[in-house]
């Protein structure tokens, strides 16, 4: 059986029907600012790609990242997710623990260096040493500065991994920083706190369908998902614009 078939199986055992999957295939094409011409390959790149092993690490963070991402108004999401990426390492949702857990990461790492794409949620705390912040008997400090340099790419999950977010808020007691300041290395920024998930798997699927990743702003954003403003999209924004229009042609507004 081809791993396509297993995904539209597993889904239609869940009661997600090919229509609903195209439904969202067709949203998520959207999202990607690709034409509708792309929906069929992007359900193809859903359904049979080959899996990227992938490293999740949670840092300092509320995991509303990892929530919002498995947890979605779509309850199917979550094996969607787990389908088109094979998830090597996530502490939340992992089966072993402890040494383990730890043996998955290393096996992993070495088994995939240069391969694997690292998902990290969280900031980094680098005050005393890294010690607010460990795992693994290592502060997190240590582990992503291992890590990262080994992954073929990294992504950013939320305001904190990709800015420092809420952790770093002053008065910063943990000196928390973002995984691009403590590593050095370039990052793809999927900001939000939870970012919307959607954005996740399109970073994902873009680089099952064009084996890069997506083209970034200045903020090391994908300009797919980031690159307009909500509001110049907004379907009501021609009655905002008229109405200002309005309001400075018939008011005085210093006069009432
Ligand atoms: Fe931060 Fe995410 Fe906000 Fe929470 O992992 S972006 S605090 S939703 O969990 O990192």
């Amino acid at each position: 059986m081809s791993q396509g078939k297993g995904v539209l199986e597993r889904l239609t055992r869940k009661g997600i029907s090919r229509r609903d999957f195209m439904k969202y295939c067709t949203a998520l094409t959207a999202t990607m600012g690709l034409s509708s011409a792309y929906v069929s390959k992007v359900a193809a790149a859903l359904a049979s790609a080959p899996r990227p092993p992938v490293i999740w690490l949670a840092l300092a963070e509320c995991t509303g990242c990892a929530e919002s991402t498995l947890r979605t108004m779509y309850p199917w999401i979550d094996e969607l997710v787990l389908d088109i990426i094979s998830l090597d390492y996530h502490e939340t949702i992992m089966a072993p623990s402890g040494e383990a857990a730890e043996k998955s990461l290393h096996d992993s790492v070495t088994k995939n260096a240069g391969k694997f794409i690292l998902i990290v949620d969280g900031a980094v705390p680098t005050g005393d040493d890294g010690n607010f912040g460990r795992m693994g008997g290592k502060t997190m400090l240590e582990t992503i500065k291992e890590i990262g340099p080994k992954a073929m790419a990294t992504i950013c999950i939320g305001t904190c991994a990709s800015y420092g977010g809420l952790p770093a808020a002053a008065p910063n007691p943990t000196q928390a920083k973002s995984v691009s300041e403590v590593t050095g290395l370039t990052t793809v920024n999927i900001p939000g706190c939870p970012p919307n998930p959607i954005n996740l798997v399109g970073t994902v699927v873009n680089f099952l369908l064009f084996g890069k990743l997506p083209t970034l702003d200045d903020k090391g954003r994908p300009l797919f998902a980031y690159g307009q403003l909500i509001h110049d999209q907004c379907p009501r924004r021609s009655h905002f614009e008229a109405d200002n229009i309005t309001d400075s042609l018939f008011f005085d507004k210093d006069h009432g």
